[in-house]
């Protein structure tokens, strides 16, 4: 019992299997029967600026254009097939309803081609899918519809990245083009315009407060269970259950870091070049993760104070730094003010000493099983018995978001700049209609982030979020630093420019660790500190730190990356940062100075922050792309081969200088645009 989930994600992996092998099968196999038109005498590319204008997502009334090829005289007709697409979860399944059907009209040729076209414009903000209904010369018929290309994210199914589609025989499985339409007034915060965040668990970022620290035999872990303290800071391996050093629990061990630490650590976090602080869960709450919130309107006990957290606002505007906070308002923790499980609380709380408390001003937040045996099944969970489902009544939505000193109005009149939501896909939609509605209302500037692991883009048509934590773009950048395929990398990359508002693009949390995933190093291949393949997993972190510091989004440091910890999944993840003052001895404190290098070079190139993006042709090692303003253009060119590789910039242009050189060694080859880039090197370059 009260087995608090070490990973969250572990969750969404137990319920997707079954639901998406079912999805597919059909689908697949209706996918399979040739085409009675040919594939080879068709053409439309989302991503093609001669198919589709504007290009990706477009505010609500604008006018698209979309262009269809078709060899000449080989299809009667083509007929655009417009849906609007209802996502359901965490995007298990989705429906699709007819919103309707524009015929494409016949509009010359060129190079032996028909060319077929239809201008509309839509008028809903919301996600709406697409495709084309053919019918050929001699009444056969077809669709060409979305390409079904998986991109690989852990506990999520994501297929079909836009860009060129397929043609299938029928219309019965159909993969439709996602066509994003956004409120015209979807604006975001202008502070979020540069952001560079910088991620904490603050449990193991640093304990800047000794005398605040858990204490073993007093600070209780659900009922009466111990909790486990780690006396030794700089031990790099969090318990677990079964290793020899923990009890039977997991997340009831604590390290003692706090807000104190953080505090202590606002220069180094500025230096950094970051700007934005996001910070895991701090309100009061028994685990050491503190997603099973006790009290929402108090900073956890072992975290420090309100005046610690008042502290740690003021002293971070004075640094330029902004913060974000995180909870849930999915579930709360069995052990809480609101369900006082086990009666420690003076609130009259809903399942008070393990009974049905219908008197609870919280009843109604909960959803009861009153024929249930034991209280462990009395009351709807979220992964397990520790983790309240929370209901979206009224008095809930007033107490968490509504009321001036609702939850998330309460800590951003206390001057946070923004919320991370847990588990977003969990709550519905409408849900987040009105959170939004309520937050902006009253705090315009704040700012929204997801945790949707899939293509977010119906959060983001301008009633819900803002930004998501961007895992798509970590499967993206591992993939390609660990030497993967540069085509699948851009395919993923590309459906999220095309699919995600611009607005948007330029604000999404580009991480590539968080304290759900194991750390970079890890995916790369570094599993252990001390392994011989440390220098070699360096350069290729770096590779991926530079596609976050040169690519449009935010780029987000989880704490430690920038010293080369590692960790795999949960709790590995982790770690306790280092800190040589502590007695660290397992950083690579010399990476510090890459991370920073390359926040300089961003802010030195405004291009970088907000410049448009093209995705340059590199080769099967070299990921390449330009980023341009009115002002400059600047190459970016990346090799995750083994070898030295050589990349031309801009069909042999010369006069290019060279701002940042990843391995130190690339060498250009004379004045024709020709650069080597060595092993697992990246070449950042800027036209005179
Ligand atoms: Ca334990
Ligand atoms: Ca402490
Ligand atoms: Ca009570």
């Amino acid at each position: 019992m009260c087995l608090i989930p070490i990973n969250i994600s572990k969750f969404w992996l137990l319920i997707l299997p079954a639901v998406l092998a079912a999805l597919n099968c059909k689908g697949q196999d209706e996918r399979k029967r040739p085409p009675a038109i040919d594939p080879g005498w068709v053409y439309f590319n989302s991503r093609d600026g001669y198919c589709k204008t504007p290009f990706g997502a477009v505010p609500a009334g604008a006018t698209i254009n979309m262009r269809f090829l078709a060899k000449e005289g080989s299809l009667q007709s083509v007929a655009l097939q417009v849906v609007k697409t209802t996502i359901f979860g965490n995007n298990q399944s989705a429906a699709h309803a007819n919103y309707g059907s524009f015929p494409m009209e016949k509009q010359g040729l060129t190079n032996g081609q028909d060319i077929f076209e239809a201008s509309f414009a839509l008028n809903d903000p919301c996600l709406y899918g697409y495709y084309f209904k053919l019918t050929g010369a001699v009444g056969e018929t077809g669709s060409y519809c979305n390409n079904t290309t998986a991109v690989q994210v852990p506990n999520v199914q994501i297929r079909g990245t836009g860009g060129l589609g397929e043609l299938i025989a029928s219309d019965k499985a159909v993969a439709y083009y996602t066509l994003t339409v956004y409120d015209p007034g979807l604006q975001m915060p202008a502070w979020t315009q540069d952001m560079v965040i910088y991620c904490i668990f603050p449990d193991r970022f640093k304990n800047g407060n000794k005398s605040n620290d858990p204490v073993v035999g007093v600070r209780k872990f659900y009922g009466a269970k111990n909790i486990e303290f780690h006396t030794n800071w700089c031990d790099p391996e969090p318990y677990v259950p079964g290793d020899g050093k923990s009890d039977s629990e997991y997340c009831n061990d604590f390290y003692g870091g706090d807000l104190d630490g953080i505090i202590q650590k606002l220069d180094y976090i500025r230096d950094l070049g970051a700007n934005v602080i996001y910070i895991n869960p701090i309100f009061q709450a028994p685990s050491n993760h503190k997603y099973d919130t006790q009290d929402y309107l108090t900073i956890d006990e072992g975290f420090g104070t309100l005046d610690t957290f008042k502290n740690l606002v003021a002293e971070s505007k004075k640094r330029g730094l902004r913060i974000i906070l995180d909870t849930s308002l999915n579930h709360c923790g069995s052990d809480s003010i609101y369900m006082d499980r086990y009666g420690k609380y003076h609130s009259n709380g809903a399942f008070e000493n393990e009974k049905i408390n219908t008197n609870s001003p919280y009843a109604e937040w909960f959803e009861w099983n009153r024929n249930a045996r034991t209280p462990d099944r009395m009351y709807s969970q979220w992964a397990n018995p520790t983790l309240a489902k929370l209901r979206e009544v009224d008095s809930y939505k007033n107490f968490a978001y509504r009321g001036k000193n609702s939850v998330m109005k309460y800590w951003l009149s206390l001057g946070i700049a923004g919320w991370r939501m847990d588990v977003t896909p969990w709550k519905s939609d409408d849900f987040w209609r009105d959170w939004r509605k309520e937050l902006k209302k009253d705090y315009p500037d704040c700012l929204t982030i997801a945790e949707a692991w899939f293509d977010a883009s119906k959060y983001f048509t301008g009633d819900m979020y803002d930004s998501t934590m961007n895992y798509i773009f970590r499967a993206a950048a591992l993939n390609f630093a660990r030497g993967g395929s540069v085509s699948s990398t851009t395919e993923a990359l590309e459906m999220l420019r095309e699919n995600y508002p611009k607005p948007v693009f330029h604000v999404l949390m580009n991480l590539v660790s968080s304290h759900d995933v194991p750390r970079a190093l890890f995916e790369l291949g570094y599993k252990k500190y001390g392994a011989t393949n440390y220098i070699e997993m360096r350069k290729r972190l770096l590779l991926c730190f530079a596609l976050q510091f040169t690519y449009p989004g935010a780029p987000a440091i989880y704490y430690g990356d920038e010293v080369g910890m590692t960790g795999g999944a949960d709790p590995m993840n982790r770690g306790p940062y280092p800190w040589k003052e502590d007695g660290g001895n397992y950083g690579d404190f010399s990476l510090i100075d890459s991370v920073k290098k390359l926040s300089r070079l961003r802010r030195e190139n405004p291009a970088l922050i907000a410049g448009d993006l093209r995705m340059l042709p590199g080769d099967k090692n070299i990921l390449a792309y330009e980023r341009m303003d009115g002002k400059s253009r600047i190459v970016v060119a990346m090799n995750n081969a083994h070898e030295p590789k050589t990349f031309r910039a801009d069909n042999g242009r010369p006069g290019w200088k060279i701002l940042a050189d990843g391995a130190g060694d690339s060498v250009s080859t004379g004045d024709n645009g020709d650069f080597i880039i060595q092993p697992a090197g990246y070449l950042v370059l800027k036209a005179n």
